[in-house]
C-alpha cells in the first residue's frame, strides 16, 4: 500500500495566520475514545502551538460521531466562536452503520459550515481497524489531530 511509511499528515505551515484572538471550539465524539482523545490532543496542541490562548479554546464532548454536527452546531452559533473542530473515530464495521454515519457527519459539518458561514472541519477518521486509527491518531501515519487544527487555521485566513 503505498501510505504504509508515509506520514499521512502533510501540510505546510508556512504563512499561517495570526491566531492569537481566535476561539476555537473543539467538539469530540466519545466513541474509539482512545483514538478520540490522541486526535484531540493533538489538535489542542497544535492551536496552541501556532498561537491559540488556552482561554480561547473550548471544548465539549458527543456521544458518537454522528452526534458531531449537532455539537457543531451548538458552537458555531455561539457570536464569539470563529472556527470549530470535529474529531471522530468511525471504525469499518460489519452493517451499514458505518456508510450511514460517515455519510450524515460529513453532510452535516458541511451544512454547519456554510449556514454560519465559519470553518467547520472534518476530523474525523474512518479506517477499517483500530490499529489503521491509531496509526493516524499520533502514531505512524502522524496525527490527524494536529491537521484539523491546521486546516481550521488556514480557513480563518482566508
Ligand atoms: C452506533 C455506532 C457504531 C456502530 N460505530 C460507531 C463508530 O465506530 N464511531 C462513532 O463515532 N460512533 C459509532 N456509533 C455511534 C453513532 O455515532 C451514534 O452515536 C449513535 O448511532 C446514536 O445516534
Amino acid at each position: 500500500m503505498s501510505s504504509a511509511l508515509k506520514n499521512l499528515s502533510d501540510f505546510t505551515t508556512d504563512n499561517l495566520p495570526d491566531i492569537s484572538d481566535k476561539t476555537f471550539a473543539i467538539v469530540v465524539s466519545e466513541w474509539n475514545t482512545d483514538v478520540t482523545h490522541a486526535l484531540y490532543t493533538g489538535a489542542y496542541d497544535t492551536l496552541l502551538k501556532y498561537g491559540a490562548k488556552e482561554e480561547n479554546i473550548i471544548s465539549a464532548k458527543v456521544p458518537g460521531s454522528f452526534e458531531l454536527s449537532l455539537g457543531a452546531q451548538k458552537m458555531a452559533q455561539q457570536a464569539n466562536i470563529d472556527a470549530v473542530i470535529c474529531l471522530g473515530c468511525v471504525i469499518q464495521g460489519e452493517t451499514r452503520h458505518f456508510d450511514f454515519i460517515c455519510q450524515a457527519v460529513a453532510d452535516g459539518i458541511t451544512n454547519v459550515s456554510l449556514k454560519f458561514d465559519k470553518p467547520v472541519i472534518f476530523g474525523v477518521l474512518t479506517p477499517n481497524t483500530q490499529e489503521q486509527a491509531m496509526d493516524r491518531a499520533g502514531g505512524k501515519h502522524g496525527n490527524k489531530g494536529d491537521e484539523a487544527a491546521i486546516t481550521a487555521i488556514k480557513m480563518l485566513g482566508i
